[in-house]
């Protein structure tokens, strides 16, 4: 091997070791750079006669060009290995499953309130709505609960500022308040068409039935595990002038066999005592077979709409009669889903709400 292919393989060698462009650029300079080893090499022809230095030329010229394609070779295959490199870095695995977005739902307790909607909706019942910062006589004195009456407790009942000493703002205890709102509505409404009974009279003019329904959010001072300070009711109501209790008994029991899906069902009327109904009732249900069968489960209170709430609407008492019914949805899906525990349903956990989709 000439010194000129020593030259050339030098460089090859030194340029191959190179990992980075830095490295290489350094290597360049020992070969290639104004006092690298060609250089000198051409520095050193000055000494030669005239007729070696041809010869001697071509030769280092032929050495510089090996060198510098050696050098090109060396940049392209950093480069690519730089490129490749990246692409490992930022490769995406088109296999993997897609992000996917969240499914909503509607809560347990809304899914029972639609059901309940539809249920009485094929019955005939509209679906009545009003605030829940309600004032006292719409939630108390309209109902027939009297001043003394232990519902009116600061411990019993949520206040609110806003309202006056004789006539407080509250938040609803029950969604009855919905009702007599609906039902003075639909009185005066009706009044008007047959300009019946001046104001302040009572109406005992012809009317369409009050057929109506009250879902909502209602609150009490009250928190254990079957207990929620917020929680919901729907009532219902139907005046008319012949309507019964035997009316009552079949609505309501056609009602808990849909809604429970189950035409076995046996309903029980157990006498009780509601300031705004008179006669009162509980309603028990019972479940001939499944995990409930054959226990007594108490899921709602009815009457006859007391004479002083129907005047409170407006109505003679001596034309119209109606009953009245309240349960509690959040119980209803507590025994719809066996759910023991009502705090659940408010502790917004996605585990426990997903499943009910
Ligand atoms: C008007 C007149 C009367 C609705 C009624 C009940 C009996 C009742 C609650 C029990 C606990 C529902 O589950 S609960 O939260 N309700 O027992 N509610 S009668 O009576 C009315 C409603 C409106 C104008």
């Amino acid at each position: 091997m000439n010194d000129l292919q020593t030259v050339v393989a030098s460089a090859q060698a030194a340029f191959a070791l190179a990992h980075t462009p830095a490295d290489l650029e350094n290597a360049k300079a020992q070969y290639l750079g104004k006092s690298g080893r060609i250089t000198e090499l051409m520095k050193g022809m000055a000494a030669l006669p005239v007729d070696e230095k041809k010869t001697r030329g071509a030769a280092i010229n032929q050495a510089k060009q090996a060198i510098e394609a050696a050098l090109n070779a060396c940049r392209q295959a950093l480069a690519d290995a730089q490129l490749q490199a990246q692409l490992q870095a930022e490769a995406l695995d088109v296999t993997l499953p897609g992000r996917q977005r969240g499914q909503g739902g509607l809560h347990p307790v809304s899914l029972t309130l639609e059901r309940i909607g539809a249920i009485f909706g094929s019955m005939g019942f509209d679906v009545a709505q009003g605030p829940e910062i309600e004032s006292d006589w719409f939630n108390f004195t309209a109902l027939n609960t009297p001043e003394n009456h232990p519902a009116r407790s600061m411990h019993d009942t949520f206040y609110v500022e806003g309202g006056t000493e004789h006539a407080p703002n509250l938040l609803r205890t029950h969604t009855s308040p919905m009702q007599i709102r609906y039902a003075v509505q639909h009185v005066k409404k009706y009044r008007a068409a047959t300009q019946e009974g001046g104001q302040g009279t009572l109406f005992s003019g012809a009317m369409p039935e009050i057929r109506v329904i009250a879902p909502g959010r209602t609150y009490r001072v009250d928190s254990d595990a079957t207990h929620s300070p917020m929680f919901h009711q729907c009532e219902g109501l139907w005046v008319g002038e012949n309507v019964s209790f035997k009316d009552l008994k079949y609505v309501f029991t056609d009602f808990c066999r849909t809604f429970f899906e189950n035409n076995e069902l046996v309903l029980r009327f157990r006498p009780s005592f509601f300031p705004f109904t008179e006669p009162s009732a509980e309603i028990d249900i019972q479940f001939p077979s499944g995990p409930l069968a054959g226990r007594w489960l108490e899921v709602a209170g009815s009457g006859q709409v007391h004479p002083n709430v129907i005047r409170n609407m407006g109505l003679d008492p001596e034309r119209y009669i109606g009953f009245a019914f309240g349960m509690g949805p959040d119980r209803l899906t507590m025994l719809r889903y066996g759910v023991n525990d009502l705090r659940l349903f408010f502790d917004g956990d996605i585990r426990f709400l997903s499943q009910f989709r």
